[in-house]
């Protein structure tokens, strides 16, 4: 797909973002939203509006709009919902959005910094009605945690980005008086934690290295940067350590997109809540800490006179931090793979750990356990011994999660009765390949191959299945 983009457009940024939630590819054509002479001449056969976000599908067709796009990119997916009531719900905030929220308070905003003139009376009735967005956000979020269908949908993708530019892109947040707006600056938060928000906004570096690679970056920059500012002899060298230790911003926006990929939706708000409870915890912990530690350094009989023994332990808790991540990072990737049922552990050390060699991963997992990829689909045919009573094994593609749940209760050698996808019965040869970043369950059932499901029972499991990935 080719974006005609641009990096100051908000319009532009929702699509992005949808984009990377969905683990799409794309290629970016930047184009000036200032100077508009080659509009007509590189839009003009793809939007009538002549106007960025514009997306060219892989098939040519091209898509203006950036609700239209959100939509039909987000359509089938975790970010629209299936009921016509809440999908109506989602259409109503980006309705809103384009003729009463966007038009306010982005483009005001964007009048002001990018110095266009404007009268002051224009000026101010945009202010005006853009305070009636805000309004009325703050309103709905009293009683909500999302915009729409009560769960985070392309409402709060075409939204929320405003309002992160208000306040961050264009610090407007005093002048605004966003303190008077709790409900959305609660939402906000939430919607700037997200991982794919946070990859945004480290996007490149990230892009560059990769998730855990950005980690280490960021853990070693913020040691480097403590052990200058705690060596420093004076105040010039432990400024050159800012801009190295500013690095540290990479570690929270990786470490966040690592953790959420390994638990599933239902465990996302546990997950955040002891991520919120452990920075607390830092937050009061570090500061007596610090004191002491530079209190047994300074003063009249110190352990050694050395002011920036703090700096130093933080710089040793971030290497301590930097090896731990790598540890588990690393682990985490060639256990990605496990077979977990008592029938077959001891059976030639079936884990990546033990039989990390290409053959015996082949040989397992393909061979006996069956589970083979094909494609956009897989195939679960297992061959095991048939005193087994079954297996269960762990599969993560991507960031989906398989949990394959296989039952022998006919102790056979061979054949699948019956497979269920979350609850939609499914053709074992040809299971979909999901990447939705969710957790599914498998359940195959060894015995007799029934006779093929009719061609509606097939549609019917496809589409309670959703969206099986892009278009
Ligand atoms: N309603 C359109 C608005 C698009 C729009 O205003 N795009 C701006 C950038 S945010 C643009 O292309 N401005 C330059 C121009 O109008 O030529 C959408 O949501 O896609």
């Amino acid at each position: 797909m080719l974006l005609y983009d641009s990096d100051v457009s908000g319009n532009c940024y929702k699509v992005r973002l949808l984009l990377t939630q969905l683990g799409l590819e794309y290629e970016r054509y930047p184009m000036d939203v200032v100077d508009r002479s080659n509009r007509q001449e590189v839009l003009g056969d793809l939007n009538p509006g002549l106007r960025v976000p514009t997306l060219v599908l892989d098939d040519e067709r091209p898509l203006g709009e950036s609700g239209a796009i959100l939509w039909y990119l987000g359509d089938g997916t975790e970010y629209v919902p299936s009921d016509p009531y809440d999908r109506a719900k989602v259409l109503q905030w980006m309705f809103f959005e384009q003729y009463s929220h966007e038009p306010y308070v982005a483009v005001a905003r964007f009048w002001l910094t990018k110095g266009i003139e404007v009268d002051p009376e224009t000026l101010a009735e945009r202010q005006r009605v853009g305070y009636l967005a805000l309004d009325a956000m703050e309103g709905h979020l009293a009683g909500h945690e999302f915009l729409a269908g009560g769960a985070y949908t392309i409402a709060d993708i075409a939204i929320f980005p405003w309002v992160r530019n208000l306040i961050g892109f264009y610090g407007a947040a005093e002048l605004v008086g966003i303190d008077a707006y709790p409900n959305v600056t609660r939402a906000l938060a939430a919607f700037v934690a997200r991982p794919a928000v946070q990859a945004g906004l480290v996007k490149r570096v990230v892009m560059r290295f990769g998730e855990r690679k950005t980690l280490y970056v960021g853990l070693l920059a913020g040691m480097a940067g403590f052990l200058v500012y705690g060596l420093a002899p004076n105040g010039i060298v432990f400024l050159l350590g800012v801009p190295v230790f500013a690095f540290i911003g990479l570690v929270q926006p990786a470490l966040q997109s690592l953790m959420t990929r390994r638990v599933g939706p239902s465990e996302q708000g546990r997950l955040q809540g002891v991520n919120a409870s452990i920075m607390g915890l830092t937050g009061i912990l570090g500061p007596l800490l610090f004191d002491s530690v530079f209190a047994s350094f300074v003063g009249a009989r110190p352990i050694v006179d050395l002011p920036g023994a703090p700096y130093i332990l933080a710089a040793v808790v971030m290497l301590a931090s930097a090896a731990l991540a790598i540890r588990v990072t690393r682990a985490s990737r060639r256990a990605s793979i496990s077979v977990t049922r008592s029938c077959v552990i001891g059976r030639g050390g079936w884990t990546w750990y033990t039989g990390s060699a290409g053959w015996m991963y082949r040989l397992g997992l393909e061979s006996i356990l069956g589970l083979k990829h094909r494609g956009r689909s897989f195939a679960v045919s297992p061959c095991i011994p048939a005193s087994w009573d079954g297996f269960l094994v762990r599969w993560r593609h991507g960031a989906t999660l398989y949990e394959i749940a296989v039952e022998n209760p006919k102790h056979r050698n061979r054949g699948v009765a019956e497979a269920w996808l979350d609850d939609a019965r499914v053709d074992a040869q040809a299971i979909p390949l999901l990447d939705d970043g969710a957790e599914h369950r498998l359940r195959v059932v060894m015995g007799e191959p029934a006779p093929e499901s009719s061609p509606v029972q097939a549609a019917r499991g496809a589409l309670s299945l959703g969206k099986t990935g892009p278009r």
